[in-house]
C-alpha cells in the first residue's frame, strides 16, 4: 500500500450520479480504513463559494477552490472525492495540474446521456430549465464538454452503482500501484 494522496473526481451532468456514487465509494473507502474528505459541488456551493453563480468565469472558479483544496488534503497523504459538474475541459485540468503537485488525480466522467438524466429530474431542475426558470442550465442551454482523457467512464444507465464503486476502486489501486 502507498502512502501517496489520491483525489477521485467526479464530473458529469447534474442527475448523473456523481452524489449517489460519491456517497457509496466515501462507505467503501472508510469501510477499507481510508478516510475521505468528499468536496461535493452542491456542498461547495454552500460553504466555499456561496457568492459564485453558474457563469463560466464563476463554475470554473468553483472549479479552481476545490482543485486546490484538494491539492491540500493530497499533500499530506489524504483521500479526495469530488463530485461536480466541472463542465470545462480547462478547469478540470487546472484542477488535475494542482493535485498532480502533491499526488494522484483520477478522472472519472459519469457518461449517463442527458435523456437519462432528465428523466431522473430528481430536483425538478430540468424541468424548471426546460420551463426557462433557471437559464444556463448544464446540458439545456449551457455545455458540457465530455473529458479528453478520463481515467474512467461510467455510465450509470447502464453500470450497477456496485460494479461503478467497484472500477474506482481498482482504478485507486492501480493508481496507487504506478
Ligand atoms: C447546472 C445547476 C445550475 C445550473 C443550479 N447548471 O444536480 P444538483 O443541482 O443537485 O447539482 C447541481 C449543482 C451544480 O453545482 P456544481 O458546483 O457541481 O457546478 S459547477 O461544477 O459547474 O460549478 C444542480 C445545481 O447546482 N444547479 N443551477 N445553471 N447545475
Amino acid at each position: 500500500a502507498s502512502a501517496a494522496g489520491v483525489t477521485v473526481f467526479l464530473t458529469g451532468l447534474s442527475g448523473a450520479g456523481k452524489s449517489t456514487i460519491a456517497d457509496a465509494l466515501v462507505a467503501r473507502l472508510e469501510a477499507d480504513g481510508r478516510p475521505v474528505t468528499v468536496l461535493d459541488g452542491d456542498v461547495v456551493r454552500t460553504h466555499l463559494s456561496s457568492e459564485l453563480d453558474f457563469s463560466r468565469a464563476h463554475r470554473d472558479l468553483n472549479i479552481r477552490r476545490i482543485g486546490f483544496v484538494a491539492g491540500e488534503v493530497v499533500k499530506h497523504g489524504g483521500t479526495v472525492v469530488v463530485a461536480a459538474i466541472a463542465p470545462y475541459e480547462a478547469a478540470r485540468e487546472e484542477a488535475r495540474e494542482l493535485v498532480e503537485r502533491h499526488g494522484r488525480f483520477l478522472l472519472v466522467h459519469l457518461s449517463t446521456p442527458l435523456e437519462v438524466c432528465e428523466g431522473r429530474d430528481v430536483k425538478g431542475l430540468y424541468a424548471k430549465a426546460r420551463a426557462g426558470e433557471i437559464p444556463g442550465f448544464t446540458g439545456i442551454d449551457d455545455p458540457y464538454e465530455a473529458p479528453a482523457r478520463p481515467d474512467l467512464v461510467l455510465d450509470t444507465s447502464v453500470t450497477p452503482l456496485a460494479e461503478s464503486v467497484a472500477r474506482i476502486r481498482a482504478a485507486i489501486d492501480a493508481a496507487a500501484a504506478g
